[in-house]
């Protein structure tokens, strides 16, 4: 990794993130040559930040609210430091927790009975949090790192104006497979592998994700529809392909158990998201990830804090720290999902990362993806009958 501690851009962070004075921030920035209009432009978040109380610093403020924060994440998509490096520098506990599923989430909110300040749902999910009236509005004055997003991810139609959710990383679904079971199999290349090969040569060691819109994506992109479509008979002849392949299947799998299942070699061919199947092939390298000609979905997840939120500003804060751009390369150069930070990707993620197409795709790759929609009123009853024959759930 670079040495960035000298960066202009980290003295702005600190400063942005309450580590250093403005006085200070200004000292260091015209010793380093830094022109006044940009310092004026760095300094107008905070001055609007701290508006109402200009004397109470962010770590002063902070630690008013309690000096805790309730971290309630996916499984492996973190770097290890993250949270030490947080909890030092601003002086927060956090309790970190773990959630399994979109699905998961959601009921949790739901029904109350835990309290967290900081949840990671996936895009598609957010506006049925916000329908909900589960989710607090975010102050973006306090994320000024927002700049740093990659504008194709911040405004969309789901969540104008972001006012209730930051993007994290996002990711791809598609194929996997041990290539020590599949050998050369005709069928490599195309989601073919796994819905003709796979009754016929892996019955058993066949693998699926827990996300039920996911399950039936693969189908519908598979017999050539769109996933996010809103035409009945597709979806359910979508559901009988898959309803069809059941017998053969291991497991739809929750959290990182997929990526476990497929480090013991225990699946031939899987439906994964890309950045598990990666840290997988990193200590099992018979394990690929492969975006099938057909295509696959897109995602991204998100930081949001819930309506019930105990520490509100201090979650700010963290969403801003997230933003870092060292902090989000870190967090993309161990968890082999792409972040969301148009900075970090282009200064600290290791080249060999960003260059890895499982985890940035290509142009050319990415016009095969379809970003999940969320699934509307008039498709769920379908969708709801498709998963309860799969899973009984
Ligand atoms: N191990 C981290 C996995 C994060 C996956 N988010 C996926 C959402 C797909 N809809």
């Amino acid at each position: 990794m670079k040495d960035h501690h000298s960066l202009p851009d980290e003295d702005a962070a600190l400063l942005l993130c309450g580590s250093i004075t403005r006085r200070e921030f200004v000292k260091r920035s015209l010793a380093a040559g830094v022109g006044i209009a940009v310092i004026a432009d760095i300094c107008a978040p905070y001055s609007t930040a701290f508006a109402n109380g200009p004397e109470l610093d962010l770590l002063e403020r902070i630690k008013q609210e309690g000096g805790e924060l309730f971290v309630h994440n996916w499984d492996d998509y973190i770097h290890p430091d993250t949270i030490p490096t947080f909890e030092r520098e601003f002086g927060v506990k956090v309790r970190y927790s773990t959630f399994p599923g979109n699905e998961q989430l959601l009921a949790e909110l739901g029904s109350g009975e835990q309290t967290y300040d900081v949840v990671f749902p996936s895009h598609h999910y957010v506006p049925v949090m916000i329908a909900q009236n589960l989710l607090a509005p975010v102050n973006r004055d306090h994320i000024p790192n927002l700049r740093k997003i990659i504008p194709k991810f911040l405004n969309t139609g789901f969540d104008p104006g972001n006012q209730y959710s930051v993007p994290y990383c996002w990711g791809m679904t598609a194929l996997a497979y041990n290539t020590r079971l599949v050998g050369k199999d005709p069928n490599l290349g195309s989601w073919a592998l796994m819905f003709e090969s796979g009754s016929k040569s892996y019955s058993g060691k066949l693998g699926f994700t827990d996300e039920r819109e996911e399950v039936i994506a693969a189908a519908l992109i598979y017999l050539g529809y769109s996933a996010n479509t809103q035409n009945i008979s597709e979806i359910r002849e979508a559901g009988k392909l898959l309803t069809g392949l059941k017998p053969h299947v291991r497991g739809f799998y929750t959290g990182d158990d997929e990526k476990t299942a497929f480090i013991n070699e225990e699946l031939a061919v899987g439906h994964s998201w890309n950045g598990d199947i990666v840290t997988a092939h990193w200590k099992n390298p018979t394990i690929r990830w492969n975006l099938p000609k057909e295509g696959g979905t897109g995602w991204f997840d998100t930081m949001v804090i819930p309506r019930n939120a105990p520490h509100k500003f201090t979650a700010e804060a963290f969403i801003n720290y997230m933003h870092r751009p060292e902090v989000a390369a870190d967090i993309s150069n161990v968890t082999g999902y792409a972040t969301s930070n148009g900075a970090a990707v282009d200064t600290y993620v290791f080249r060999k990362i960003a260059k890895n197409p499982a985890i940035y795709p290509t142009e050319k790759e990415l016009q095969r993806i379809e970003f999940l929609g969320t699934v509307t009123d008039s498709v769920r009853p379908v969708y709801d009958e498709i998963w309860q024959r799969l899973t009984g759930s």
